[in-house]
């Protein structure tokens, strides 16, 4: 392949059309008359590429020679989205490729569709590592995200003929990936299993497989920043070692078995988010890429080195863990320092823990890791060994600082039986954050109360954030505009908190009509997306209201579609008069975890919930609801901007976060939720009065907790709820059939851990003050612009300089 060298940014849009032929001539192998819009997306990425090597090379020097200590964001996840729109922005070449490819004549829009999505991500977490890595750049702070590059995403989602959740292989790489540059010469080798021996006194590991880490790099340019960091994403390659025993007995297939084993680490996305699995090939693929990173750290900052002094480590890169996922590094550091480099134990555990950060993202007790000592015996037994020394370190230290033997038994890190993985990263590292106000509380209140007990200043909170330039700048480009006519500038795309600008213009008349125009035109856009992609017919003259997130129990979709389920039952049974009836079309997205029952029995529901509703011509233009399939960034991308009302209602100390939260009152969405996650920050700041709150808080969940919750009574209790649940127990979205949902009728009315009935009533309340608003269209618009503008504080570059502030101790190269 013809690489081009890199020209000089920026170009006219004649030159790099020109690029763009070239790339097309010389890389693709195809003239620009026989080009393809697919054709042209690949010389469009080569091209953008080549205007960002040279920054990326100069921020690698910088990062290496310069007195600023790096970041390495570890995580297992990275949720990118599309690639070629974020490239044009960052390298300032948006206009000339819109010219450019015009000028070959194609349109824009064709090109940047024929991208196909990266999904290496579930949901949040992995969409979060995304924007922070985003920010990071952006801010010119020295990074690199460290993580999988998986050959298969998250599953593609469709839905079979009765609702149900199908999920089909994202074979991602099957066509030209222009963005990632695989490094054969920057490989690492990491081995597993074997026994641990002794050999002059010395712990010596004798592992029984390796496999070859071969580094993918990623740019991730800056906006305006000039500055390009480096996402490496590791792929497992297979060292050429035939078994030959096994080839000569001609066991010909046998002998490539180990190879498949190997490459089996990359090969795909666990599909669970927030839930936990605790399979053997998960832990491979977590040790893998931590240990790869590790050692690819230290390749990068002591090159060609044989002795380096490793002490000195913590002052080059800080490494924040996202999640339980990469917290094998802990002991895999001692593991290094010790074992490779010949440290004693103490030098070692000073340098590992001021090394490491624990960010932790969940507060289900059953999202947090904990592996089988048994498992971890087998795959690391070296590890195992360290582990445990850790823990009887551990537990001297708690009874030296008076910790009673009780407490200290329910804080040890490794059990005899299993090793708790966000226990060991919060005794491993220097800070552990929660990831919004309240959650970070409850962290410290109760999930990890005992921690936070015996060592108060390990814990802080930053609250998380998005990036403005996806989620504002390219999804919402008419809304950007319209800011940046309202402030007289464009700096809030790298300074968000001067919407706050925005916040005198809530009052003025034209300015809030001009936000409604803006919200009119993405809705149009939106109905011709959805009709593009899923064939639907959507009314923009309806409310749009959206609840797009992963399918889980505590998020409560379930609320959702039994309120839309109770609104359908009134209209028929004529309990409201059609002059009462507010238009309303609902979207859900969410995909399931493929062995997630109830979740995918709820997904199931909404289909069929939607299928009758759709149908029925009494309710026609007055009630849809469409589950729209395979939810992914595009789609977010498109369907937020179109979106008047949001839901954000899951129960009350259950959501860590949320980030979608953020995305939605930065477009102008209004919220319907409850005091969780970082809606808490969000009422706060754009203000009581714009916000829909609704639903039990966190001590009121907990009383009814103890005081001993049964969900039939609520459903005795009202009439709507009664109705909506009937109607899914007597068939009336199965056909008749009474058996289809009885597992999630039962589930509610006699577990519902998650308390859907209990709200059911306030939240069913809280529609009509939402109804009552929508129908004054200039106070619903000014309460969205207050939102916009009091949203600010929700970017991830706030998010970074808090994480660099409280935590990491850094800052941007000068
Ligand atoms: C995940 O997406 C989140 C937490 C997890 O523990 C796992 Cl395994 C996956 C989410 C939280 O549910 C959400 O509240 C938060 O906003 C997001 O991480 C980013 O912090």
């Amino acid at each position: 392949m013809t690489e081009i060298t890199a020209p000089k940014s920026p170009v006219t849009s004649a030159e790099f059309a020109d690029e763009i032929r070239e790339q097309l001539k010389y890389s693709q192998g195809v003239t620009a008359e026989q080009a393809t819009a697919a054709d042209v997306y690949v010389a469009a990425a080569k091209a953008v590429r080549n205007h960002l090597a040279d920054a990326w090379f100069t921020t690698q020097a910088d990062t290496v020679n310069g007195n600023t200590k790096a970041v390495g964001y570890l995580s297992a996840e990275f949720l990118m989205g599309k690639q070629l729109e974020n490239a044009l922005l960052n390298a300032g070449l948006t206009e000339q490729f819109d010219e450019a490819v015009k000028s070959l004549g194609f349109q824009p829009k064709d090109i940047v569709d024929a991208e196909y999505e990266p999904g290496l991500g579930n949901g949040g977490l992995g969409r979060l590592a995304a924007c922070f890595i985003d920010s990071l750049a952006s801010l010119g702070v020295p990074a690199f995200g460290y993580g999988i590059q998986y050959k298969y995403g998250i599953f593609k989602q469709k839905f079979d003929e009765d609702g149900k959740q199908v999920e089909t292989p994202d074979y991602w790489l099957n066509n030209e990936e222009p963005w990632g540059h695989i490094d054969y010469n920057r490989d690492q080798k990491v081995s597993f299993g074997g026994e641990v021996v002794e050999e002059d006194g010395k712990k010596v590991w004798k592992p029984a497989w390796s496999v070859r880490a071969v580094p993918v790099d990623y740019l991730v340019p800056g906006y305006k920043s000039q500055r390009v960091n480096t996402l490496r994403l590791w792929t497992a390659k297979s060292y050429d070692e035939f078994d030959l025993l096994a080839f000569n007995k001609s066991e010909y297939m046998d002998a490539v078995k180990p190879q498949v084993k190997a490459e089996n680490i990359s090969k795909i996305l666990y599909p669970e988010d927030s839930t936990k699995v605790g399979k053997e090939l998960r832990l491979e693929q977590q040790y893998f890429f931590v240990s790869a990173s590790l050692h690819d750290a230290i390749r990068v900052f002591y090159p060609g080195q044989d002795k380096p002094d490793l002490t000195t480590f913590p002052n080059k890169i800080t490494f924040q863990l996202n999640d339980t996922h990469p917290v094998i590094g802990i002991p895999e550091l001692m593991r290094i320092l010790i074992d490779e480099y010949g440290y004693d134990w103490d030098t070692a555990w000073g340098v590992t823990q001021k090394t490491f950060n624990y960010t932790c993202h969940t507060l289900l007790p059953e999202a947090l890791e904990v592996w089988p000592a048994s498992l971890i015996g087998e795959l690391l037994p070296r590890h195992l060994e360290i582990i445990e020394k850790i823990n009887e370190q551990f537990e001297a230290e708690l009874k030296a600082k008076g910790v009673d033997e009780a407490t200290a038994k329910d804080m040890a890190i490794y059990t005899g039986d299993s090793v708790r993985m966000a226990y060991l990263a919060t005794y491993g590292g220097s800070h552990v954050n929660g990831v919004a106000e309240l959650h970070s509380q409850l962290l410290k209140d109760v999930t990890l109360k005992n921690f936070s007990d015996a060592y108060p200043d390990k814990f802080t909170n930053v609250t998380n954030g998005v990036t403005p330039r996806r989620f504002v700048k390219l999804a919402n480009p008419g809304l950007s505009d319209l800011i940046t006519e309202g402030l007289g500038t464009d700096k809030w795309v790298s300074d968000l908190e001067m919407l706050e600008g925005l916040v005198p213009l809530a009052q003025d008349d034209e300015f809030v009509k001009k936000f409604a125009a803006v919200k009119a035109a993405n809705k149009h856009a939106f109905v011709g997306f959805a009709k593009d992609h899923y064939g639907l017919d959507i009314d923009e003259n309806t409310m749009f209201n959206t609840m797009v997130k992963r399918l889980h129990e505590y998020k409560r979709q379930s609320l959702k579609i039994l309120a839309v389920i109770s609104k359908y039952a009134a209209i028929k049974n004529g309990t409201v008069s059609a002059d009462d009836i507010l238009p309303r079309t609902v979207f859900f997205g969410a995909k399931a975890a493929p062995g997630y029952y109830l979740a995918k029995m709820t997904i199931q529901l909404i289909n069929n919930v939607s299928k009758v509703v759709n149908n029925d011509p009494d309710v026609k233009g007055k009630l849809a609801v469409h589950m729209l399939p395979n939810y992914n960034i595009e789609m977010a991308q498109n369907l937020i901007p179109a979106t008047e009302l949001d839901e954000q209602i899951s129960q009350a100390g259950k959501e860590a976060s949320g980030t979608g939260n953020m995305k939605f009152a930065l477009n102008g969405a209004l919220t319907v939720g409850t005091l969780d996650g970082a809606n808490v920050e969000i009422r706060e700041r754009v203000g009581a009065e714009n916000f829909f709150l609704f639903g039990m808080t966190v001590e009121e969940v907990d009383k009814l907790y103890a005081d001993g919750y049964n969900p039939a009574k609520y459903y005795e209790a009202d009439p709507r709820l009664k109705q909506a649940i009937d109607l899914v127990a007597g068939g009336t979205f199965s056909n008749g059939d009474r058996n289809a949902y009885a597992p999630l009728v039962s589930d509610w009315l006699t577990k519902d851990w998650f308390m859907t009935l209990a709200d059911f009533s306030a939240y069913a309340d809280i529609q009509a003050e939402i109804e009552k608003l929508y129908r004054d269209p200039l106070e619903w618009n000014r309460k969205a612009v207050l939102n916009v503008a009091n949203s600010g504080f929700f970017s991830s570059d706030r998010s970074i300089e808090d994480y660099l502030e409280r935590i990491w101790h850094t800052g941007p190269l000068a």
